[in-house]
């Protein structure tokens, strides 16, 4: 068996380059990528999370544990984000305003194309206007929102009604996610759907198009 272990400490520590080397390792042991990431990667985020919180661990490491991160995602990304499933629909996803956190975002995307889900990634920092200005440019399904910091967590409510003032509310399906997020809150701002995670992201823009 694979011990991913050794892969969540190097991404814990910010080790790009180990990082990868045994991202890339596992994923030639035939490690499956899903496992890679709820086993190695995930379980790292959370660490330096709650080490950050405590004062243990400041900014800079923050950034270089997130840079690794990513450097394994990408690895990642060609078995994540496999082609084939069938069309699914049009989904846009971004970041709210004042938020910079994408690497939950950019997971749920891997794993709504994975599903057969044409996605427009909007990037992060993504203010409730432009969120309007996209949905009145595209004709998308489902408009997705992430956002990581509580503070940013109004933007959501702000982006739903800006869409509701331009006469937009009806075009979309609005999802919500990211971790401060929760059902109750989704349903205080009139989301149509909260997905906790990647996986249940996608179960419930499925749904959300069967309604
Ligand atoms: Co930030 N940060 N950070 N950070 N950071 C958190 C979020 C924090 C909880 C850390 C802590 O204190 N414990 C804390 C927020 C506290 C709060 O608001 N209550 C925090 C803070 C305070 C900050 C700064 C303010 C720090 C500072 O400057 N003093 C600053 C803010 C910058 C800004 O955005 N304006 C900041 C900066 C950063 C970095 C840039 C260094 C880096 C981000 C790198 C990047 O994303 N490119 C970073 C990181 C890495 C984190 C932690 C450690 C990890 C986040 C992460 O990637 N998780 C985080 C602590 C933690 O989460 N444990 C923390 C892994 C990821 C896979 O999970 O993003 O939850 P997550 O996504 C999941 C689900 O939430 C869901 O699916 C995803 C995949 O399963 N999901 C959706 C997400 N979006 C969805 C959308 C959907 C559906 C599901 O539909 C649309």
């Amino acid at each position: 068996m694979f011990n991913l272990e050794e892969l969540t400490n190097s991404i814990a520590e910010g080790e790009v380059a180990k990082a990868t080397e045994i991202t890339q390792k596992a994923l030639t042991a035939k490690v499956p990528a899903k496992e890679v990431l709820d086993k190695g990667l995930l379980p790292a985020m959370n660490r330096v999370g709650s080490d950050f919180e405590s004062g243990q661990i400041f900014l800079p490491e923050l950034l270089m544990a997130g840079d690794a991160m990513k450097a394994s995602i990408a690895l990642l990304r060609p078995e994540l984000a496999h082609k084939g499933a069938a069309y699914a629909g049009r989904y846009a996803i971004g970041t709210v305003e004042g938020d910079l956190h994408d690497i939950g975002k950019n997971i749920v995307i891997l794993m709504l194309e994975g599903n057969g889900w044409e996605v427009t990634d909007l990037g992060t920092d993504v203010s409730p206007k432009r969120f309007c200005e996209e949905v009145k440019k595209g004709s998308f399904d489902i408009l997705g929102l992430s956002a990581l910091l509580t503070f940013t967590m109004p933007k959501m409510p702000e982006t739903i009604n800006i869409l509701k003032e331009a006469g937009f509310r009806d075009r979309v399906k609005v999802m919500v996610g990211g971790a401060p997020l929760n059902q109750s809150f989704a349903d205080q701002i009139g989301a149509d759907a909260f997905a906790r995670d990647a996986v249940e992201a996608v179960a419930k823009a499925k749904s959300l198009l069967n309604k």
